[in-house]
């Protein structure tokens, strides 16, 4: 597949990546799309070091003027969004559609972050001494990694580095190796936009191409104030600590398990819609992908009849191709790890339909749907394919219990029109998770609310809300303007 006039209209060099040990392929049919270089430990060193010193000039200009150049930046990617969305699809086979919002996600972002370049508010706060006054400000935090996953190659990079950038922050990216042309393309349109915004310090976000150890040394640079790192529950448990370590700070956004729940009163037709999206769509690789389904009992049979004839009728195909819904696996091992996932449910029990591989070159998979009893074993795991696990359940509070049993709490969601299980659903005592919505399903976030969610998911809340409080240091201020030193609990020190 030639990329060579996308990346040429995206401002991308031939010469950035056609030469290099890092060989890019599409999972669309398995071809070479480009070979790059890799930095080497000096070359990250020094891009460490020069995010540092951007820091030191981007911190001091106004938020507002910051906010300036996220404007300039969204809107080269009003104008690039069509290429930039289809090289989103060449380079991890999600769908045209999927791949043009996940552009508009990174617009959205810009949005957002322009908005709160005006509106980093701190608090006032009552002093119990006379002639004081006490207040919060929000200060620049420092270099911030932005370590990022094939599924959104480009959108999770744009939730951090849009709101890093408002706040005073500068960014290293580095993007996973399997989508790094993506990344590429967008530092491409950021220096568009930094040239338009005309005296920006150079460098204030950089990518840095690499594997395993550029990672390692990113993530135990004490100059990296901020780590945020989207991936697997394992990735998260050796960064974690690693950064905890030097004291540096983390945002872990990991694996998920996410749950649905089908209740008698649920809209049968739209509740079918968004489990086939969740469940199917984005051919199961998304961290919000809907992975175990609780039906209820007196709903059962009709639901799952329906569910099934669905999912026989999804076009599985090109994700390039008009129609088609679900796209090809990113590679090989995750294709492996599907049927490795759905052996070990067949051994537990599991009554598998679909799951079979459809000839083609590429990653071609149909979607399956495997009906159990136990909810333990490889449920408990998260799998990065359209497997969806269906239980039957008889009682909420038991359905409840069972999608928290995991040790994942990204996103959940019940199907129901009944405002009582909905409420319960939302409560303390009901989903366990960052993430829990109402009538539809647990993937396709929008940018506005805080993304992330509870346990080995991480912890972490990007995006949206307050969010943006990650990126930057607290600072509580107490400001004496009288010539008396009273001191705060009645403490008495007379000298
Ligand atoms: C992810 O899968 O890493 O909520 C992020 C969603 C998208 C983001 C998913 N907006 O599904």
């Amino acid at each position: 597949m030639n990329i060579s006039d996308i990346m040429d209209r995206l401002g991308v060099e031939e010469r950035y990546y056609t030469r290099g040990p890092l060989s890019v392929t599409t999972p669309i049919d398995g071809s070479e799309l480009a070979q790059l270089a890799i930095d080497d430990d000096a070359v990250i060193g020094e891009k460490i070091a020069l995010a540092k010193e951007a820091f030191l000039k981007w911190r001091s200009v106004p938020a507002p003027r910051r906010g300036e150049l996220v404007r300039l930046f969204g809107e080269e990617l009003r104008r690039h969004k069509d290429d930039l969305g289809r090289l989103v699809t060449i380079e991890c086979g999600k769908i045209l559609s999927e791949g043009l919002g996940e552009v508009q996600e990174m617009i959205d972002i810009c949005d957002f972050a322009v908005g709160l370049s005006r509106q980093q508010y701190g608090l006032t706060i009552a002093s119990e001494r006379p002639g004081h006054h006490m207040r919060e400000s929000w200060h620049p935090l420092g270099p911030v990694a932005i370590i990022s996953a094939f599924n959104f190659p480009v959108a999770v990079w744009s939730w951090n580095a849009a709101l890093a950038l408002v706040c005073g922050d500068t960014c290293i990216w580095k993007p996973s190796e399997k989508t790094p042309l993506t990344a590429l393309a967008v530092q491409s349109l950021f220096e568009k936009a930094i040239a338009r915004f005309g005296d920006a310090p150079p460098h204030l976000t950089q990518v840095t191409i690499g594997e395993r150890s550029a990672g390692e040394q990113i993530v135990d640079d004490p100059r990296i104030t901020l780590v945020s790192a989207t991936g697997s529950t394992r990735m998260g448990r050796e960064v974690g600590p690693r950064v905890a370590k030097r004291f540096g700070r983390v945002l872990l956004e990991l694996g998920g398990n996410n749950a649905g729940i089908i209740t008698p009163s649920a809209d049968t037709d739209l509740s079918l819609r968004a489990v086939c999206f969740s469940a199917a769509g984005t051919a199961g690789q998304r961290c919000t992908s809907l992975r175990r389904l609780f039906v209820h009992e007196s709903i059962y049979g009709d639901f799952l009849s329906r569910l099934k004839s669905a999912y026989a009728s999804l076009p599985v195909g090109d994700p390039l191709e008009d129609g088609v819904l679900v796209g090809p696996l990113i590679d090989k091992d995750a294709l492996n790890r599907m049927h490795y996932a759905l052996n070990r449910a067949k051994a537990q029990g599991g009554v598998i339909t679909g799951g079979d591989n459809i000839e083609k070159e590429g990653c071609y998979v149909r979607p399956a749907i495997v009906e159990l009893e136990s909810h333990d074993g490889i449920v408990l795991e998260e799998t990065f394919a359209p497997i969806l696990y269906v239980f039957r359940y008889v009682a909420l509070d038991e359905a409840i219990a069972l999608q928290n049993s995991v040790p994942q709490g990204l996103s959940s969601c019940i199907f129901t029109r009944d405002v009582l299980e909905a409420e319960q659903f939302l409560s303390a005592t009901g989903s366990d998770c960052g993430i829990a919505n109402v009538n539809i399903g647990p993937s396709g976030a929008e940018i506005g609310g805080a993304f992330g969610g509870e346990k080995e998911t991480g912890g972490g809340r990007e995006s949206g809300s307050d969010a943006w409080k990650a990126y930057m240091r607290r600072q509580t201020q107490t400001v004496n303007y009288s010539t008396a030193l009273p001191l705060a609990q009645g403490v008495k020190f007379d000298v």
